[in-house]
């Protein structure tokens, strides 16, 4: 396969610094050499340039921080995944979680102007479903699913022009951090997620298998893998843990099985955070997710 890796150092939609330090940490995890190993050609196109926070006066717009520079990083993500072809597998690194409202965007426009119908595996601990009216916190990365699916701000939920996500391609695991007003939206959307009740009661090999179903449809699958859903223990560098997350073997055996039904055709790895990480363990189980999903084999 001929994967393509896109850093995207943007912490500015998380209420932590650090996160942008989280696509050099999985360079620095080998992450390409891990990915070549499996007999992979991986090109490494560097990094968008994104401001950082210091630079840019931090204020609400609508209730959003950092909109506008959020929005362009948004725009230009989305022409540079879209410009790689159809048949390359991009490998989006983050930076924060805002930053896939461009990769999802633009690898349904990659090879096609018009856009492909695309399903999207969100495994994260959080439903990122908020709106600007039901956000907290005012940060874009708890907001990334609603604006893809056409909701929030206009600024941002108009990124693939005419495509655009629909709720019902959409499936979240690994959730147990869902606000308020975000539950109401998330049941009037009726988007499929499976929480970590249901990885206990059903197992990942259901779960998994229902997903396919779900996703029958769809031409592409999207994987965009927030290293939050995993558990602190396995996975301590993010800004915001959550106790009682997926196990390391959770976390591969959903990436092993993914891989086994060849569907799918992108990923991102974000929220990875090296300022509050021990000794880069969080990269490096993350590039490890990356190989299971991609081909690393026990036997
Ligand atoms: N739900 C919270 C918010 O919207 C936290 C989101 N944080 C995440 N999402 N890390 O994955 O502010
Ligand atoms: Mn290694
Ligand atoms: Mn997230
Ligand atoms: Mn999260």
């Amino acid at each position: 396969m001929n994967i393509s890796i896109l850093g995207i150092p943007m912490d500015l939609g998380a209420g932590r610094r650090g996160v942008d330090m989280g696509a050099s940490a999985l360079r620095n995890a080998h992450l390409a050499a891990h990915l070549r190993r499996l007999g992979h050609t991986v090109t490494d196109l560097g990094d968008i340039p994104v401001p950082i926070p210091e630079t840019v006066d931090k204020h609400l717009t609508g209730g959003l921080v950092f909109l506008e520079q959020i929005q362009h990083t948004s725009q230009v993500t989305t022409q540079r995944v879209a410009a790689l072809g159809a048949d390359v597998f991009p490998i989006t690194l983050g930076g924060d979680h805002s930053i896939s409202m461009g990769t999802v965007t633009g690898n349904a426009l990659r090879g096609q102007p018009e856009g492909v119908r695309t399903g999207v595996i969100w495994v994260d601990a959080h439903s990122d479903y908020n709106t600007p009216q039901s956000s907290p916190s005012g940060n874009i990365h708890g907001m990334p699913v609603a604006h893809l699916t056409g909701l929030g701000d206009p600024v941002l939920s108009n990124l693939g022009g005419l495509w655009q996500l629909r709720a019902e391609d959409i499936v979240m695991i690994g959730i147990r951090s869902v606000d308020s007003l975000e539950r109401e939206l998330l049941r009037e959307a009726g988007i499929k997620a499976y929480t970590m009740k249901d990885v206990d009661q059903l197992g990942m090999t259901r779960i998994h298998a229902e997903t396919m179903e779900r996703l029958s449809a769809v031409e592409r699958i999207h994987v965009s893998f927030d290293a939050d859903a995993l558990d602190p223990s396995v996975a301590p560098g993010v800004g915001t843990p959550v106790p009682g997350g997926l196990t390391y073997r959770e976390g591969h055996l959903l990436m092993e099985l993914l891989c086994e039904s060849g569907r799918v055709t992108s990923m991102d790895i974000v929220e990875v955070n090296p300022v509050l990480d021990t000794h880069n363990q969080t990269a490096e189980v993350m590039v490890g997710m990356a190989a299971s999903l991609l081909g690393q084999r026990i036997l």
